[in-house]
């Protein structure tokens, strides 16, 4: 078994810089493209365990990588939570109207009957990559809770006011989710992952005095849940800048995954220890060699007697050409 993930985490080992990327099952493989193709339906294709566990192991076909990621999404929580979700081409999700008795009463066992196909295909995946750590996902509540009330993708027009107005009804949603989102993880756990990454993608949308009540406190719960079960979590709260600091201190991931706008040798200085995952900028894989090795170089450099898993400060983009991964990880693998 490759525990090499594991142990940079566990053991924080530095000899060696295991490698995996954020997105690597999906859309900048022309072999994804090609399933996505013919399967328009989205959440369909998340729940056909076949396709999923052959999504998953596309990457590893053709890369040199040290971890598989489940290929699933994110909004599964709130699709077995009963609410509408589509795919839109060129727009993204697109959520149905919430019905808070529907999500409030949704009982455990009918939504791991729901989501059993994800379970399934971790199955899969486990048996056909022994010799991988196998990483299980969600997304932190604050996430999910924004998908859920915005009921689109923040990123052209938010107004956070308008999500948080009926406090009551935000508290009985994040303990929901709290449960939801820690019973999600046990299923995975249970069909094999033996990592959990938490994605808490739109955290950098928190004014600082919300972050502790929308984002440690109720990430800190399930992170406490997950360690229990003696599995590693590693976090990402994209978008917090200096206030990854104090995430750490309130949240106590086993490890941080950072986004491109930390300054590697800030976040050294300031961690006291926690290993560290990512940190380039998918972009720059948009550019000439020079500059990706130059930065490739920056976060090993930086890191180089840490643990540290080289990973994006975000995931790939559908931009990226598959030898750009290639030359990246023989930069890394053959780096002195
Ligand atoms: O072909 C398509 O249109 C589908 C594109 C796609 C894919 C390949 C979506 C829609 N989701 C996924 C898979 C996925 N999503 C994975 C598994 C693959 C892997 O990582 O290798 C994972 C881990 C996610 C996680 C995810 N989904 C996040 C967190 C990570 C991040 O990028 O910040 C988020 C925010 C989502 C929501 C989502 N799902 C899909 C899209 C286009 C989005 C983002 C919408 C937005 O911009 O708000």
């Amino acid at each position: 078994m490759n525990e090499k993930l594991r142990n940079c985490i566990e053991k924080k080992t530095t000899s060696y810089t295991p490698i995996w990327f954020m997105r690597q099952a999906g859309r900048y493989l022309p072999e994804f493209r090609e399933i996505r193709k013919k399967n328009p339906d989205f959440i369909k294709l998340c729940l056909n365990e076949r396709l999923s566990a052959e999504i998953s192991l596309q990457p590893i076909k053709r890369f040199d990588l040290d971890a598989v990621i489940i290929f699933s999404d994110i909004l599964m929580i709130p699709y077995g939570l009963g609410q509408k979700i589509e795919f839109k081409k060129g727009i993204g999700p697109i959520l149905g109207d919430l019905n808070f008795n529907v999500i409030l009463n949704t009982k455990p066992n009918d939504f791991i009957e729901k989501l059993s196909p994800v379970y399934e295909a971790i199955k899969r995946v486990k048996k056909e990559a022994k010799d991988k750590n196998l990483i299980g996902f969600v997304g932190a509540p604050w996430t999910l809770l924004m998908y859920m009330l915005n009921k689109k993708s923040p990123k052209n027009n938010f107004d956070i006011n308008k999500i948080i107005k009926n406090k009551s009804l935000m508290r009985d949603l994040i303990i929901k989710l709290e449960d939801i989102i820690f019973l999600h993880t046990k299923e995975q756990i249970k069909a094999g992952a033996d990592i959990i990454q938490i994605f808490d993608s739109w955290a950098g949308l928190l004014p600082k005095n919300k972050l502790s009540e929308y984002c440690y406190i109720p990430t800190s719960k399930i992170v406490k849940n997950i360690k229990s079960l003696e599995i590693p979590v590693i976090c990402f709260p994209k978008g917090i800048g200096e206030n990854y600091i104090d995430f750490c201190s309130a949240v106590e991931p086993s490890c941080i995954s950072i986004d491109y706008e930390i300054e590697p040798q800030w976040i050294k200085e300031n961690l006291h220890g926690t290993p560290v995952q990512g940190g380039l900028d998918p972009k720059i894989l948009l550019g000439d060699r020079e500059e990706i090795k130059k930065n490739i170089n920056k976060y090993l450099d930086v890191f180089k007697d840490y643990p540290y898993i080289f990973n994006l400060g975000h995931g790939v983009l559908p931009e990226t050409k598959p030898e750009t991964i290639e030359y990246v990880i023989q930069t890394i693998r053959n780096k002195k």
